[in-house]
């Protein structure tokens, strides 16, 4: 009798402990099973990107650690309120672009003529080696269709490029974010 309530008592033992473990493990593994996705949101204008995080924050590049999923959400700014445009407009305005230097006064005259062909109203979001490319549509009547977005896991280590795939005016070979995609 003593050693069967010995036993059992060792036996409850055991399965407290494997109880514990179970519950220990489940807690560890729980944020990794899950997988984590980071959406970031890239703006196209005549004639550049801005970049921002899921809450709109504006960011100078991404940055994410490689294995995770990034979401990438391509807007061009003409889906955006007027003011944010005018901002954009005047970025480029201030910095130039090319063979404009800042402040020239061609430069809103390009833009101009760009906004109003519509064959120069897309703009792409292309990273090669991550086999992003982008194409949201600079004509479409809806929100919805304007957008384009893609889901990658950010599987190779490295700094890249966002350029342009669409030819859209005057400022399309200016359309490089040098080092806008970091995988660490
Ligand atoms: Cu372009």
């Amino acid at each position: 009798m003593v050693i069967n309530k010995k036993k059992r008592l060792v036996f409850a033992a055991i399965a407290v402990i494997l109880v514990g473990i179970l519950v220990v493990a489940s807690a560890c593994a729980g944020p990794e099973l899950e997988p984590k996705t980071q959406t970031f949101n890239i703006v196209t204008y005549h004639w550049g990107y801005a970049l921002y995080d899921e809450d709109w924050n504006e960011i100078a590049q991404i940055e994410v650690k490689r294995g995770t999923t990034v979401r990438l959400v391509a807007i061009p700014a003409y889906t955006l309120s007027h003011e944010i445009q005018e901002e954009f407009h005047e970025r480029v305005l201030e910095n130039g672009f090319g063979d404009y230097p800042p402040g020239d006064d061609r430069i809103h005259d390009l833009m101009e003529a760009a906004h109003e062909d519509p064959d120069l109203s897309s703009h792409g979001v292309f990273i090669g080696p991550l086999r992003v490319d982008l194409n949201p549509d600079g004509n479409a009547s809806t929100l919805e269709g304007a957008i384009d977005s893609i889901e990658f896991t950010a599987d190779d280590v490295g700094v890249f490029d966002i350029s342009c795939s669409v030819f859209c005016g005057a400022g399309h070979s200016s359309m490089i974010l040098e080092g806008a995609f970091v995988v660490s």
